[in-house]
């Protein structure tokens, strides 16, 4: 079997997707995601003009072999540019190699450890009794994990804060939203919240925040200590995720159980952060993190020092990526939770899948392969909108991390 084409595919189903289609001499394809948020035509312009090239003629059986040559073959790597696109066609490859054996590609990684994928939904609001209360509606609706998000005073355009329900699109048309920080205000905040979602809600979920790298490390050890009667699952990403001392002075200060790695691309991004035990949980994803092939072998390490995967799982993350997680997620023995947010209809139209949700939980279905597939048809009614992740900004005007 010899791969003939692979096509990149550009659609924009209320926001931009890449996927990446794989296509062999005996006709079967494979699929992978390679949308990076806000940079989407960076990498379909690495897949198509220095990737493609070398896929011809190659045997879609040789995962390990073409992500060697695609990584170490390239003198510069690394980065989440060249990892997206590595991810992209390794995952094709996964689904290629399901469909060939047709068996779903949890059966090819070793199958089952467990039954069902705990996932965790996103509560939201801009005031705290709004995102009480919404989190009472996930918890009536079957979820045993909500994420807790809500608008801080004084700060304009708060991380996390939508106003399309379920769904959160940090991404817009047009040069970036410019939105402002302030972290006294947040930190003032914040722990009312969680004081309110326990006392209302009581203590048996799983409660997570996202602090999305806006504090200092010993801001951050600050905030862990006063949630720590809220017994969080996790306090996500509370230092600016490449600085991986940080969190060496947050661990000091704080049982609070911190994960990060949404952003990273690379094993050896999260490397000290396992092998120090300064995280719980790792959110590295199949589609930022170099695909199946990579993804595993980050959880490996991890499981050897007790850390936990935690998915990232937001809405610019496809329906392709989410199909491969949640069969990493089946398989590997040390999965702690999923992110998950619902994609739109105009974007569940475009991604036809077999993966289901049902009670707080993801399946991934028995379809050969990673059971999802592209409309190329459908994809074609979506042209690319030029989008941004907003910046963000302190009250002297001066840059802050988003
Ligand atoms: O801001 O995926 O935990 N989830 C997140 C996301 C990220 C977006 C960036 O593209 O932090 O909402
Ligand atoms: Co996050």
């Amino acid at each position: 079997m010899k791969i003939v084409d692979a096509r990149v595919i550009v659609t924009s189903p209320d926001r931009n997707f890449v996927t990446l289609k794989i296509v062999t001499d005996e006709g079967v394809y494979g699929v992978g995601d390679a949308t990076l948020n806000g940079r989407e035509l960076a990498v379909a312009s690495y897949l198509t003009d220095h990737v493609r090239p070398l896929l011809i003629g190659r045997d879609p059986a040789a995962i390990e072999d073409t992500w060697q040559y695609l990584y170490r073959g390239a003198y510069w790597r690394r980065g989440p540019v060249t990892m997206t696109a590595i991810a992209a066609v390794d995952t094709a490859l996964w689904d290629i190699k399901g469909k060939v054996a047709g068996l779903p590609v949890y059966q090819l990684l070793g199958g089952r450890s467990r039954d069902r994928v705990l996932v965790y939904g996103h509560a939201q609001g801009s005031t705290v009794a709004e995102t009480v209360a919404e989190v009472g509606r996930y918890l009536d609706a079957g979820y045993r994990a909500v994420r807790a998000q809500t608008a801080v005073p004084g700060v304009s355009g708060t991380y996390g804060i939508g106003s399309d329900g379920d769904r959160y699109e940090p991404a817009s048309a047009g040069l970036p939203e410019e939105t402002r920080w302030s972290t006294r205000n947040y930190l003032d905040h914040a722990p009312e919240l969680f004081a309110e979602i326990r006392r209302v809600h009581g203590n048996d979920f799983d409660l997570l925040h996202d602090v999305h790298h806006r504090l200092s490390p010993i801001e951050a050890a600050g905030l862990g200590k006063a949630l720590e009667p809220y017994r969080l699952l996790y306090l996500e990403d509370p230092t600016p995720a490449e600085d991986q001392t940080a969190f060496r002075l947050i661990r000091q200060h704080t049982t609070t159980p911190i994960a990060t790695g949404e952003v990273f691309n690379s094993i050896i991004d999260c490397q000290r952060l396992i092998t120090e035990r300064l995280i719980d949980y790792v959110r590295t994803s199949v589609v930022h993190a170099g695909g199946i092939t990579h993804l595993r072998r980050i959880l490996a390490l991890a499981e050897l020092y007790g850390v936990r995967s935690g998915a990232h799982g937001a809405t610019d993350l496809s329906p392709v990526c989410l199909a491969a997680a949640v069969h990493v997620d089946t398989a590997v023995p040390n999965f702690g939770i999923q992110e998950y947010m619902p994609h739109t209809p105009a974007t569940d139209a475009v991604f036809p899948r077999s993966h289901w949700f049902d009670n707080g939980h993801l399946h991934p279905g028995d379809a050969p392969g990673l059971g999802v597939d592209i409309d190329e048809e459908a994809a074609a009614e979506h042209p690319y909108q030029p989008a941004y992740l907003p910046v963000a900004r302190l009250h002297d005007g001066s840059m802050h991390d988003w």
